[in-house]
């Protein structure tokens, strides 16, 4: 395990891209493994976006963060994943014009493969990545299935954007603040059929099922997390970039130093646990106890509703499996 006086070599994928361009400096700034932690960045991009890099590299030197130790750039995984213990795999191409989601898929999905390779022959033995790329769960399970000799678990996708903002949601309902939310849960696919799980979520001591209306968390709640995505493309032009950096900082965060008795959503392979089939991209709520260790919370209950919800995303998974079988 890195000791806390050598420097942790921290891997980010489509770093010229949007949330690239947030998450560096937040890293660089040391808000994910703190202020005691220095850190080398290892930028990942395709041959065409090399020259944005550099100027981003440049930017992250002008800076002149104390825990910025280093700064490389490559075009090869093999060369970016190298010693890596933390990776954060952005880079994918976003959806097009009029393109289907198993498109979008099909397209993406070869690039995890060489990435997931890249991984399992490169990087440091304690290695733990978040994936962002969507469509996320899929590329994750992609990635896994090719670093069969890195442990499964070190493979996650993130579920913690719209779980923030079921959070955002339920405090602007309720009056209260966000840090009252607790055991707000995103179970399923990074996608439309994600469900956000408030029935189980409490503000304060009080369940959220007894302070707010079971027709707005069924219906109009529901929706916004589930589309929220939408709406923000819709409303700047482009897709979230400093929300899910955030967010993405909150995941590995909590994954590197623990959530305590704090449940948190993350896209794990599954266990077998609430029926999902081992090895699933899923997400579930999870309780991480540091260094990237974290377990599935049992005995989460679900009404009629959530079970349908439950059962509709874990179909759509299981399809998208389907869809890039010959992948893995
Ligand atoms: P951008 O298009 O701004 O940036 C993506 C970057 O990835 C580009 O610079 C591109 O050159 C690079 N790239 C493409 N293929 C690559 C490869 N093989 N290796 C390395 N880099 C590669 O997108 P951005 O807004 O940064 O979003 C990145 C990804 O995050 C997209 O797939 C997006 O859909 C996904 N998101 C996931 C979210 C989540 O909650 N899981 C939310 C935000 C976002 O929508």
């Amino acid at each position: 395990m890195n000791d806390v006086t050598e420097p942790l070599r921290v891997a980010v994928t489509g770093a010229a891209g949007n949330i690239g361009y947030s998450l560096l400096f937040r890293l660089a700034a040391g808000e994910c493994y703190g202020p005691d932690q220095p850190i080398i960045l290892q930028m990942l991009e395709i041959p065409p976006a090399m020259g944005t890099l550099e100027g981003v590299a440049m930017e992250l030197e002008d800076c002149a963060f104390p825990l910025l130790k280093g700064v490389e750039m490559a075009d090869d995984p093999n060369r970016s994943f190298k010693d890596a213990h933390q990776i954060f795999l952005v880079g994918s191409k976003p959806r097009g014009p009029g393109m289907e989601r198993n498109d979008l898929i099909k397209e993406n999905g070869p690039i995890f493969v060489g990435q997931g390779q890249a991984i399992e022959k490169t990087a440091a033995a304690d290695v733990f990545v978040i994936t962002v790329g969507n469509p996320c769960n899929t590329n994750a399970w992609i990635a896994m299935n090719n670093a069969k000799g890195v442990p499964r678990e070190r493979f996650t996708a993130m579920t913690r954007l719209d779980e923030n903002r079921a959070v955002a949601q339920l405090a602007a309902k309720t009056g209260r603040d966000t840090t009252d939310v607790s055991d707000m849960i995103i179970w399923g696919n990074h996608s439309a059929t994600q469900f956000p799980d408030a029935h189980n979520a409490k503000v304060g001591a009080d369940r959220v099922a007894d302070l707010v209306d079971d027709d707005w968390l069924r219906g109009e709640f529901l929706t916004t997390i589930q589309q929220r995505g939408a709406a923000i493309i819709k409303a700047r032009g482009s897709s979230s970039a400093a929300s899910a950096a955030t967010a993405a900082i909150d995941h590995m965060r909590d994954a590197w130093n623990g959530t305590g008795s704090r449940m948190v959503s993350m896209a794990v392979p599954s266990d077998g646990s609430y029926g999902v089939p081992d090895g699933t991209m899923f997400s579930f709520a999870c309780r991480c106890s540091g260094k990237g260790a974290w377990q599935i919370v049992p005995g989460v209950e679900f009404d009629d509703f959530g079970k349908e919800k439950f059962a509709a995303t874990l179909a759509e998974i299981q399809g998208e499996a389907e869809v890039v079988k010959d992948l893995v």
